[in-house]
């Protein structure tokens, strides 16, 4: 039975952020209901759009008073159900808090709600002067608040680490419906617990954000982008440890494989970048002030297992070269939608990973597809797989087990969601799940904020 939400909340909700922004009817909720994949579909109660931090509170505060569960909503670009109303939640779309300001040029930094896209904050930082340390292929859609949420990484973590690096403090409301702020930007503030370090990460469990103040690094805007073409996974991991030590000025390794190359020309109707195809590809970004070009082909010039190679250096090409990494999503995707098991592993072993999980996935179902890319310096891999029921977790179980077995981390970048609470144990001891469970008290006493995210069910 479809629940729906009492006349009285109904009323009350509209009064805090307006009519038009409590949405009923499932037309209107539909954008928000479902995932990007279309893997997770939910039956949110209502859909509430505030548009500033009180409205924030004053909603989440009527929430815990009714005991109703609240599943904070960025863009929606989330890929492990940790932002769809799964268990018939109320969805609190924060994308009306989209704005930037105090804008830093000396300092470097800038403050920006949580609605905001990363697109955006980038063309602000770049206004100033300046550049955001994170960027990846949802640019347009992910904002600010959803990236703080799960720590997203990104195609540039190896030069500036994940979203927490680049925090200097949020704001965000509790679940009690407090809002805790601290955005004055100091670099050196030992005055504490880290709140904002604490709240990345925590996939909207202990916290609603609602703005942040983020550093931000400098441009480089004279980029080479390079495709090279390996004849074994092992040759492309080498290789991305020799260009890393190589090139300080390397901002993305990334990784893909011959199957997913030929799936996104087959899908884009692009034409595949060499004469041949090759087992395993690297695709690497330097970027600098000053032209790359010269250090770039030394180094490329030395690594004697490249079997062919792509240089592109105008910015129409560079982005062609892109294409056949970030094209890999959505080519997926159009085979139906997959399990997404984004990973680490222990760089020593990560081409011994990507050698045999297609072994390990075809053993526990015969039927499944395994396609394999991700960041290469961080040992990241998303592990997609297609051609296996929504619900059936077995080849997920022996995916996960198999990264954890070699010390790696069950998520890497995307959060841990609903698609992977069953498996948190691998990584995290008896001990820190309890003292997960203890902040979650202290921070949402009635559990409203996102409850079936993360933690494990008790
Ligand atoms: C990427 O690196 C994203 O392109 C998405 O993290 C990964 O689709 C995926 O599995
Ligand atoms: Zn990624």
């Amino acid at each position: 039975m479809t629940r729906t939400l009492e006349p009285h909340l109904v009323e009350r909700f509209r009064d805090v952020v307006g009519g038009d922004n409590v949405l009923l009817e499932p037309d209107a909720m539909a954008s928000y209901a479902i995932d990007w994949t279309g893997r997770f579909k939910g039956e949110p109660l209502a859909v509430v759009r505030p548009a500033d931090s009180a409205q924030v509170s004053a909603v989440v505060a009527q929430c815990k008073d009714s005991g109703i569960a609240i599943v904070p909503q960025g863009g929606n670009t989330g890929l492990v159900g940790g932002g769809v109303a799964l268990s018939g939640e109320v969805v609190v779309s924060l994308r009306r808090l989209s704005w930037i300001v105090d804008v830093d040029p000396k300092g470097g930094q800038l403050t920006v709600g949580a609605g905001t896209s990363i697109a955006d904050v980038r063309a602000a930082a770049s206004l100033a002067g300046w550049d955001y340390g994170v960027d990846l292929g949802s640019r347009d859609s992910a904002t600010m608040g959803g990236t703080i949420a799960t720590n997203a990484g990104g195609l540039q973590v190896l030069r500036h680490g994940p979203t927490r690096a680049q925090l200097l403090g949020v704001e965000a409301v509790l679940g009690t419906g407090s809002t805790v702020a601290h955005l004055g930007g100091l670099l050196k503030d030992n005055t504490g617990y880290d709140l904002g370090g604490l709240l990345c990460g925590s996939e909207g469990t202990l916290g609603v954000v609602t703005a942040a103040r983020v550093r931000l690094v400098p441009p480089a805007p004279e980029r080479v982008v390079a495709l090279l073409a390996f004849s074994t996974a092992g040759a492309a991991v080498d290789a991305a440890l020799l260009l890393r030590r190589g090139l300080p000025d390397v901002q993305a390794l990334e990784f893909f494989l011959e199957a997913g190359l030929a799936l996104v020309c087959e899908v884009t109707g692009m034409r595949p970048p060499f004469a041949e195809f090759h087992p395993a590809y690297l695709l690497v970004e330097v970027a600098a002030q000053h032209d790359p070009m010269v250090a770039t082909s030394e180094v490329l010039e030395s690594i004697d297992s490249v079997s062919d190679v792509a240089v592109a250096v105008d910015a129409q090409r560079r982005a062609q070269l892109w294409r056949y990494r970030e094209g890999h999503t959505e080519a997926i995707n159009t085979l139906g939608a997959p399990h997404k098991l984004d990973v680490t592993l222990p760089l020593p072993v990560l081409a011994d990973f990507i050698d045999e999980i297609p072994r390990v996935v075809s053993g526990a179902d015969e039927r499944a597809r395994t396609w394999l890319f991700g960041h290469a310096a961080d040992g990241n891999v998303h592990v997609n797989i297609t051609g296996v029921g929504s619900d059936d977790m077995t080849v997920d179980d022996r995916v996960l087990v198999f990264a954890a077995g070699l010390g790696g981390s069950i998520s890497a970048e995307h959060g841990i969601g609903v698609a992977k609470r069953p498996w948190l144990h691998l990584n995290r001891s008896v001990t820190e799940i309890a003292t997960f469970r203890a902040l979650k008290k202290a921070l949402d006493p009635a559990g409203i904020l996102n409850p079936h995210v993360l933690l494990p069910p008790l």
